[in-house]
């Protein structure tokens, strides 16, 4: 479960450390879930965390906070994930989780493209409350997107994309339900935070489960203070 740290690499120098001593660091890093109801923002987070997907098992878990380490050479990353629930009134709790979170995730169900107007409205209360925050922009569903008109799927790609390069997010098509790209969510959000060199081979076919990346995310200082 904890081997996603592989294809992160510091940039920087490890910090002198007497060698006959094993050094752990361990740093929080909160991550914020966005979107309207029903996108797959708890279901994402309980098969990143616990590797489950069941839907009765989401709903009555009724979680929305939950804890994940993953370990980058010295350093263990403790993952804060908070699902911050869709309903309307919702809004008002949003920040809780804007404000302590080093990165925003923003996500919208590919089968209903109004959730991804709905992006507009989400990123532009979470990014007004808390602008440090790294965004990413995912796009959920993937299975079900995959059957639908090939028009259809260009059209929301292409729309897709141009929200992405208004938010400076990174892009990331995913399957909770088929495992497409759910670890990478956070690989990429992590190595945004800190600045990291991330080695996965980025998607741009138009088609494909797009993992767009390395030319989104980079223009602004952002993340948490080191
Ligand atoms: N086919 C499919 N269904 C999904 C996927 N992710 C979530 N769902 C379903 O979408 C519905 C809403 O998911 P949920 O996680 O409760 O959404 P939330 O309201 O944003 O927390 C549930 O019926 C999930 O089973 C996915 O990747 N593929
Ligand atoms: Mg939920």
């Amino acid at each position: 479960m904890d081997n996603s740290g592989q294809e992160v690499q510091g940039h920087q120098h490890q910090q002198q450390q007497p060698t006959n001593v094993k050094v752990k660091n361990q740093v929080e890093v909160q991550i914020g879930l966005v979107g309207d109801a029903q996108v797959g923002k708890t279901s994402l987070m309980v098969k990143y965390v616990q590797n489950v997907f069941d839907e009765e098992y989401t709903q009555t878990l009724g979680v929305n906070f939950l804890k994940r380490k993953v370990s980058i050479r010295s350093t263990d990353i403790i993952f804060s994930i908070m699902d911050l629930g869709g309903q309307r009134e919702f809004i008002n709790m949003l920040p809780i989780a804007s404000l302590g979170s080093s990165a925003l995730v923003f996500l919208f169900d590919l089968t209903r493209p109004e959730t991804l107007t709905s992006i507009k409205e989400w990123y532009r209360q979470a990014h007004g409350l808390n602008e440090r925050a790294i965004p990413v922009l995912v796009g959920t569903k993937y299975d079900l997107f995959v059957d639908l008109d090939p028009v259809y799927q260009e059209q929301l790609s292409r729309a897709s994309m141009e929200y992405a390069q208004v938010m400076d997010a990174p892009l990331i098509f995913c399957s909770t339900a088929k495992s497409i790209n759910v670890q990478k969510i956070f690989k990429v959000a992590l190595a945004k935070i800190f600045n990291l060199t991330l080695t996965v081979p980025e998607i741009n076919e138009i088609g494909d489960p797009l993992l767009i990346y390395s030319s989104l995310g980079n223009k602004r200082s952002r993340g948490i203070s080191r």
